[in-house]
């Protein structure tokens, strides 16, 4: 069992049939947010993201493009590996569901769920959508047999497979559900996973045999696992093999946070945890679901419906920070929401240029001209002091469940606060009159602005980490406001967000 002090945070694996969109990248970057967030507070974290390459999504993409899956999971891994990258993620791993490293974890664990006796060999009959690489009942069959969510006819599958006893679990999952409240975050979809379970479960293919792309049956070379029991283990086999020579599952599992859409909320919250009960593994400490994001026609972001906007191209033409604060200010975690290029340009105009932006060019501007460049070290406003006091604090309550606009917000408020406190204050009044009060304010506002600034950084990694250098002071866990002036020296620092 891992440590208190331990944080465990990972994303949902995308599958590499397409090339990533701002649909993939904001769930990343979600959760960066909240590991960031957990290195701020000390604690030992591990975050962990990847691709999911096995199974028809993969297998029919390559198809259609005349290459082997594994060439083309070899090639698009990498434009998902290097989106990490220019999202700023912090991530301690990279998984690919074709390293040996995860097939042979799971087949172990599968092995081991096997011979306690949860398996057993029946046939599937019924629908079965590939892009989905999910098995559909009655209720979700769209008319002339349809996919609800991509539209496409289904396939009508007669199939011998090796089954597992979902339904065994029921029990043991409906204590799970009335025992842990916050198991699914947020409540609406705690709800839709419990409604899902009080249908009653039936049992769920283990494995496939019409297909080959994918990790062999250990008792049975005729089949494949069913693509999403080998993804769902990817959060347990990374652990095993991340750092060569340590196995890192005592130090990290159970997770924290598993982060995904709510497309995927049946396999995380049902058959996940049923999984891993046969596995005899713990379960994770909370599910949080994030809702889409839609393009400019209000349908949910995706390849097929052919309305993605490029991560690469917005971060090339704004910047990576601006992107970050935008998705969480203009959606709200948890909940759909449209995004443009038209509501970024706005975003960037009113809130980081005109109002952080400013700020922090009104603050490093004031202490060079009145202050020679130092922070006063001298007794801060207890006026702002009593209104800065305890943000760390109230970020990380919010945090604590994943509400990640809800938190941003809380930060803003305090951004807002202080451009009042310059307005309030007139610092260029203070200095004209040589009064005495102007040390404090000055030193009050430079703290201030860093301890927003502190808060801010796992949203805005890049820009943050560059104006607190230009504080002259660069910890990003020193969170809390202080009681003095640092009587650091300041410098100084082109705008942070150009109008
Ligand atoms: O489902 N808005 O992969 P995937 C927000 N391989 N999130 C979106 C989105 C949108 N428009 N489009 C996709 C899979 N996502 C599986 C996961 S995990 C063990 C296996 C999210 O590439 C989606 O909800 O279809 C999911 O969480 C993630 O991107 C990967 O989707």
């Amino acid at each position: 069992m891992s440590g208190a002090r331990s944080f465990y945070a990972t994303t949902a694996i995308d599958y590499v049939n397409g090339a990533p969109h701002l649909g993939h990248a904001y769930e990343k970057i979600a959760t960066d947010i909240l590991a960031r967030n957990a290195r701020q507070r000390g604690r030992d974290v591990f975050f962990l993201t990847g691709t999911d390459e096995h199974g028809e999504p993969v297998a029919d993409a390559a198809a259609a493009e005349g290459v082997s899956p594994q060439e083309l999971v070899d090639r698009n891994a990498e434009r998902f590996r290097a989106l990490t990258g220019a999202l700023g993620l912090s991530n301690d791993f990279f998984i690919r569901t074709t390293d040996a490293g995860h097939v042979e974890r799971v087949q172990q664990v599968l092995q081991r769920v096997y011979d306690a006796g949860h398996v057993y060999l029946g046939t599937y009959e019924g629908w079965y959508c590939p892009r989905c690489a999910d098995f559909k009942t009655e209720a979700d069959t769209g008319p002339g047999n349809t996919c609800l969510i991509h539209g496409i006819a289904l396939d009508r599958h007669s199939e011998e497979n090796y089954f597992f006893r979902l339904s065994a679990f029921q029990a043991q999952l409906e204590d799970l559900f009335a025992t842990r409240p916050d198991f699914v975050l947020p409540r609406h979809q705690f709800n839709a996973a419990h409604a899902f379970l009080g249908g009653g479960l039936t049992d769920v293919s283990l494995t496939r045999k019409e297909l080959t792309w994918g990790v062999p049956v250990p008792w049975d070379s005729g089949h494949v696992f069913y693509v999403w029991f080998d993804a769902l283990l990817n959060y347990v086999t990374a652990l095993g093999y991340a750092e060569p020579g340590t196995d890192l599952t005592a130090r990290f599992w159970p997770a924290t946070f598993h982060v995904i859409g709510k497309d995927i909320l049946k396999f995380h919250t049902i058959y996940w945890p049923a999984l891993l009960m046969a596995a005899e593994l713990e379960l994770p400490r909370h599910v949080w679901v994030h809702g889409f994001l839609f393009g400019p026609d209000g349908e949910k972001m995706s390849k097929s419906a052919g309305n993605v906007l490029d991560p690469f191209e917005v971060i090339d033409e704004f910047g990576v920070d601006v992107l970050r604060h935008y998705l969480f200010r203009e959606v709200t975690a948890g909940q759909d929401g449209p995004v443009s290029l038209d509501g970024l340009r706005t975003r960037y105009a009113t809130e980081l240029a005109n109002e952080y932006g400013n700020l922090a060019s009104r603050t490093l501007n004031m202490l060079e001209r009145y202050s020679s460049r130092t922070v006063p070290a001298v007794a801060l406003d207890p006026a702002l002091a009593s209104d800065l006091d305890g943000l760390a604090a109230r970020v990380d309550g919010l945090l604590d469940r994943a509400e990640i606009s809800t938190a941003l917000e809380e930060i803003w408020q305090s951004v807002r606060r202080l451009n009042r406190y310059v307005e309030e204050k007139a610092p260029w009044q203070l200095a004209r009159n040589d009064d005495p009060a102007l040390p404090a304010v000055l030193a009050s506002l430079a703290e201030g602005l860093r301890v927003v600034t502190v808060a801010l950084h796992p949203y805005m990694p890049t820009k943050t980490a560059d104006l607190l250098r230009a504080l002259g002071r660069p910890d990003v866990h020193a969170r809390e406001f202080a009681e003095n002036g640092w009587g650091g020296v300041t410098g100084s620092l082109p705008p942070l967000f150009p109008k």
